[in-house]
């Protein structure tokens, strides 16, 4: 008797615990572990050779390169690994915010290039535009989803700006020295990230779920592959661009 009433309790409390766990406010699932998502973009072929910047309009440029310097259009490491990728989450991550780092983005200018030759940041994020240079350079973002702004930056001079909304990639420009150009990558959520030489990229902390991700090159345009990741999965992703 005492054994059949147990057999009786016993899978109805688990059922009203199974009941209490699904309908639980702040669901189980914003606190799975996440996920995270690495891999490598490659250049498929022979890569064109950069050319040289000529620089001689001002000779502190001139100067800053004994070698001279060389266009960044297309950066191919040793491997075939592809730079200045931007990988990102396109789509999936829905009506979730995120909070920017109190960390400012730095983009600097030096030897009459941007450092680095595409930058990647959030909106609201601080912008530090920093000039290393004894020269005088002006600052010139051409967004189309940003407000425009075009600044002097004297050497040494200290610049702050931000980026309102989401823009993959604002180009920029100095009026000054006509060879610079650079992009920055503006996004309302964390997970991206912009390849080195190696081509490699990880884009961590991912929530679980189904995304797009994105790769972005300045010459040779996007690429997207849809991936699913669950708790604390770790996925790998190539990306191949070829000319
Ligand atoms: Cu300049």
């Amino acid at each position: 008797m005492k054994n059949s009433t147990l057999a009786l309790i016993l899978p109805g409390a688990l059922f009203v615990a199974f009941l209490l766990y699904t309908i639980s406010p702040g669901s189980a699932r914003s606190a799975d572990p996440p996920a995270s998502l690495s891999g490598e973009v490659k250049f498929e072929g022979t890569p064109p050779k950069p050319s040289h910047i000529d620089m001689a309009a001002d000779p502190f440029c001139a100067k800053a390169h004994p070698t001279p310097a060389t266009t960044e259009e297309i950066v191919v490491g040793g491997n075939g690994g592809l730079a200045n990728v931007v990988i990102y989450v396109s789509e999936g991550l829905g009506t979730q915010t995120f909070q920017p780092p109190d960390q400012p983005a730095v983009f600097e200018q030096k030897g009459c290039q941007y450092r680095p030759h595409v930058l990647a940041m959030e909106a609201h994020q601080k912008l530090d535009v920093v000039n290393s240079d004894e020269t005088t350079h002006n600052i010139h973002p051409t967004p189309s989803n940003n407000r425009e702004w075009n600044m002097t930056q004297p050497h040494g001079v200290p610049l702050e700006q931000t980026f309102a909304r989401e823009e993959v990639a604002i180009p920029v420009k100095c009026n000054v020295h006509p060879w610079m150009k650079g992009y920055i990558a503006v996004f309302k959520h964390p997970f991206f990230a912009v390849t080195d030489k190696s081509g490699s990229f990880e884009l961590k902390d991912l929530p679980p779920g189904t995304y797009t991700i994105t790769a972005w090159q300045e010459k040779m345009g996007t690429q997207n592959q849809k991936v699913t990741v669950g708790a604390s999965e770790k996925k790998t992703l190539s990306f191949t661009f070829k000319q």
